[in-house]
């Protein structure tokens, strides 16, 4: 069971859930945390009130035909980083132009006990579904990064996953990794989405595959493929160190970090089109767009 929202008739984004089937039933809460809130006040899961809305529902919807939009306002987005062995490559790859010769931060980030996690978007900053997604105007070298999201509340338990897009510059990060939140932070730099899938329908998220596709002039340049089970740590540990002497709202996503790069040689492109699939979530489609000097605040 997903969790979606969509722009209806009144031009409002109204809560949904989504049956295995595509078929979309409106649900009567204001956001996802009311469901959530509900669910434990009545001491039931979240898909069980889902599932007694759906029952008596008499409006039901094809996903097909409608406008989605961002499932949830995550006040903020984190990430972890160097979580997969193919990240900590292309960091490395970034940092010395290929000419590895001794032991990295990034090496050593990828054994050490304290995970890389970093603050990457506030609810602002964050897309959804068909929304482009921006270049920076001061960057050659751009690149998706496709990541499983972790929909958490303030405590840090998991409600869900959904689908992100941590969207990085790898010629900035590889400068010098102080340069971190300017290669990962800037206007519509993250994107979230299509739905929710709640944490009660998966029976092992380190099953989930994610599949990456970039498009150019309508043809496919890239596509890579990978499962979560590579991750190096837990999905546990990651929330654990994010929450640790942290205050963290109700419904903040944490992205796990990415396992799936595209070639040295490859930059993103104005008007290219990126694809991220995890299977029983979604597609999260979004354009790539340039950004042009004058929105960037420079004088
Ligand atoms: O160390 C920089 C960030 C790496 C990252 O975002 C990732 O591994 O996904
Ligand atoms: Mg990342």
């Amino acid at each position: 069971m997903r969790i979606i929202r969509y722009v209806n008739d009144q031009h409002q984004k109204q809560l949904a859930a989504v049956s295995n089937e595509h078929i979309v039933f409106d649900l009567p809460f204001p956001d996802f945390m009311s469901v959530v809130n509900y669910a434990r006040e009545k001491n039931q899961s979240v898909l069980q009130i889902v599932n007694d809305v759906i029952e008596t529902a008499k409006n039901e919807k094809l996903l097909e035909n409608l406008t989605l939009t961002t499932p949830i306002d995550a006040p903020e987005v984190w990430a972890a980083g160097v979580t997969y062995e193919k990240s900590k490559e292309a960091r490395n790859y970034e940092a010395t132009q290929g000419k590895l010769d001794s032991e990295t931060f990034y090496d050593k980030v990828y054994d050490a006990e304290r995970p890389e996690i970093f603050f990457k978007s506030t609810s602002a900053r964050t897309v959804g579904p068909n929304d482009p997604v921006y270049l920076r105007s001061d960057s050659n070298w751009q690149i998706p990064e496709p990541e499983l999201g972790l929909v958490i509340d303030g405590a840090g338990e998991v409600l869900g996953y959904i689908v992100g897009n941590d969207m990085s510059c790898r010629d900035i990060e590889g400068e010098n990794p102080l340069y971190l939140p300017q290669a990962k932070i800037w206007k519509n730099s993250c994107a979230i989405g299509p739905a929710i899938l709640l944490k009660d329908a998966v029976e092992d998220p380190y099953e989930l595959k994610i599949i990456c596709r970039i498009f150019r002039n309508d043809e496919k340049v890239f596509e890579g493929e990978a499962k979560v089970r590579q991750l190096k740590r837990s999905l546990d540990e990651l929330v654990h160190y994010l929450i640790r002497d942290n205050d963290i709202f109700d419904g903040t996503v944490l992205m796990t970090g990415t396992c799936i790069v595209p070639p040295n040689e490859f930059t993103l492109n104005d008007k290219d089109h990126i694809e991220i699939e995890i299977p029983r979530i979604g597609v999260l489609s979004n354009p790539v767009k340039s950004q042009s000097l004058s929105t960037t605040g420079v004088h």
